[in-house]
């Protein structure tokens, strides 16, 4: 089987250029000595032999398997799409072979993205059409597109049609995150790190998906879809094929939350975290604090040089929230340290360009 496009480790200023400026702040603090840690970045689309979708036909009423698309549909046809077939619904599936593990280095985070291009739907209550899946039925107010971590092997066939399913002996885990809720056409990430740690304990060669709809059709004859490009060559830009975004470290106390051993009295959040897209060029850092103080907020490169000063002041206790502009600034590891008298808390983010 052919090995992924991409298997080497560029260094974090090499990374792909990307056309739009994305930042990951991760949920959990850090120990400031992880500045100095070496990280390795590297980036895989996924594999075009293994992208598909299996359509249950409900004239056929049997599977029908589509693989060499360059799109991947999640939802049902209605009669739009295939008449007169109304209602047969669709399940896309993602693979991406792993990159052999850096010796002595540590799985630091990993996230799919995926380019979402078009979405429909039809609200049988109100007759209207929208940009997003409507599920009419019992429920149907969930209309998140689902994830699941699976093993569908080397091929897609209609076996694999359950997996993700509970139950199903090739489900790892069902529903691992929300893929889409939004009929917004443009990019969306999931932060699948343990499901891809898992795969390595397991001497997995892939890290597979399946993505569905928690309901699979509303049955109201009309066409509730959500599409994404796959890796299949059209359109032929490498920034909108599904791309697996993973992080290595040679510092053992980057890995999850659970080994990280760091005092934390104030109390930070981040936008956008994880999950979210930073559509624009800033990124907003929040902190509370309870007590007049001295803050101190500043932003680190991956080699622990200061890159800029957010904040600097002496402040009344509540909440603030900073930006930081990052249109100058190039691709890679940047860390935060926020400075509250004698607390210290310290993160992480990866902006891609
Ligand atoms: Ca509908
Ligand atoms: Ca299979
Ligand atoms: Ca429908």
């Amino acid at each position: 089987m052919n090995q992924s496009p991409s298997t080497q480790y560029p260094k974090p200023n090499t990374l792909h250029p990307l056309t739009k400026t994305i930042i990951f702040f991760t949920f959990f603090l850090l120990p400031f000595s992880f500045l100095f840690a070496d990280t390795i970045i590297d980036s895989v689309y996924s594999d075009p032999l293994l992208d598909g979708e299996i359509c249950f036909s409900q004239n056929l009423q049997g599977y029908i398997i589509n693989n060499w698309m360059y799109d991947m549909f999640v939802g049902d046809s209605g009669i739009n799409i295939i008449d007169p077939d109304p209602n047969s619904y669709i399940r896309s599936f993602i693979s991406f072979y792993l990159p052999q593990f850096p010796q002595n280095y540590y799985i630091d985070s990993v996230f799919v993205r995926l380019y979402q291009y078009d979405s429909c739907g039809y609200d049988a209550s109100t007759g209207t059409y929208t940009d997003f899946p409507v599920w009419n039925v019992a429920g149907g107010d969930t209309i998140k597109c689902i994830m699941s971590h699976i093993d569908y092997g080397d091929e897609l066939d209609i076996g694999d049609w359950e997996k993700g399913d509970v139950g199903n002996p090739y489900t790892y885990q069902n529903n691992i995150g929300t893929i889409t809720e939004s009929g917004i056409d443009g990019y969306r990430y999931l932060d699948v790190t343990a499901s891809v740690i898992q795969d390595y304990e397991l001497n997995r060669d892939k890290t597979q998906y399946r993505i569905a709809f928690q309901i699979d059709t509303d049955w109201d004859y009309e066409s509730d879809l959500v599409a994404f490009y796959t890796s299949n060559g059209y359109p032929p830009h490498d920034e909108l094929k599904p791309t697996l975004y993973l992080t290595f470290s040679d510092e053992i106390n980057s890995i999850g939350n659970e080994e990280i051993q760091i005092e934390q009295t104030l109390n930070i959040e981040i936008y956008p975290n994880p999950s979210i897209i930073s559509q624009g060029r800033q990124t907003a850092i929040s902190y509370e604090i309870s007590q007049n103080t001295n803050v101190l907020l500043q932003i680190f490169n991956i080699k622990g040089q200061l890159v800029e000063t957010i904040v600097n002041k002496k402040i009344n206790a509540g909440k603030y929230t900073a930006f930081w502009n990052v249109s100058n600034h190039s691709s890679g590891i940047y860390f935060y340290r926020i400075k509250s008298g004698t607390q210290t808390a310290t993160g992480k983010c990866l902006l891609l360009k």
